[in-house]
């Protein structure tokens, strides 16, 4: 059964490939999942037929037959464990590569959200100015953690995991800011992520909803 998944209409992002879809158009690329796209304005994401299938009217969703997910975490989590491709063999490595996951979901991107919401959400509040460092520490603190680890090495933990997916889908987020670039070994991971073909297939499906190409058929 070919899952359908639920993306921006309009992407704020005007296509950059940084709403959360693209993690899980990613990890249906890597793993050949064919898929379709259904596409919905903000209005629509917040009416009732929507809120069924996603509790916060956001997006991605995810149907697969009576299988509804929402959470981009828990879409590549699902996918990562049906097919092959996505987790080690070994039940500790894949144990590894899950930990991995949850890290980039609740460690590394809880301080990059902030900046987001601070610059865009809060860009006009008198304390905005005096935050915004703090907030770029705070992630500098992450990133120096997460450079000492990665070190010299291709991947996160061995072969490119859904960890290293979820880690670079986070890490993308950075690129506008400059941060990434102060730590060379984790400018060049984000980069082996998008030279990935996977990663390319999925970038050039949510462009071509931007652009008006007919994407709604992926993988
Ligand atoms: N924890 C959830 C997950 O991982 O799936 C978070 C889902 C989420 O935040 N979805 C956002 C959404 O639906 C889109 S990705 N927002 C609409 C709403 O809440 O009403 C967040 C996002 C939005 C825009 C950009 N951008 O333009 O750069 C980047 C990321």
């Amino acid at each position: 059964m070919t899952p359908t998944i639920t993306a921006f209409e309009h992407s704020p992002d005007r296509g950059q490939g940084l709403a959360r879809d693209m993690r899980v158009r990613w990890a249906l690329e890597e793993v050949g999942q064919p898929y379709e796209v259904r596409l919905l304005s903000f209005k629509a994401m917040k009416e009732p037929a929507h809120r069924a299938l996603h509790p916060f009217g956001q997006i991605p969703t995810y149907e697969e037959g009576d299988l509804v997910l929402f959470e981009s975490g828990a879409i590549v989590l699902h996918l990562a464990l049906r097919h092959a491709g996505l987790l080690p063999e070994d039940a500790d490595a894949r144990a590894r590569a899950i930990a991995w996951m949850f890290a980039a979901l609740n460690t590394v991107e809880g301080p990059i959200l902030e900046l987001q919401t601070a610059k865009f959400a809060e860009g006009d509040k008198p304390w905005s100015e005096q935050r915004l460092p703090l907030i770029k520490d705070r992630i500098r603190q992450r990133l120096g953690e997460l450079s000492l680890r990665l070190a010299d090495a291709e991947w996160l933990d061995g072969a490119f995991s859904a960890g290293d997916l979820m880690m670079v889908g986070v890490l993308l987020r950075l690129k506008a800011s400059g941060l990434l670039d102060e730590y060379p070994n984790l400018a060049a991971y984000v980069a082996r992520g998008e030279a990935r073909p996977a990663y390319k297939r999925a970038f050039a499906a949510q462009l071509a909803v931007f652009t008006g190409a007919n994407a709604n058929v992926g993988a």
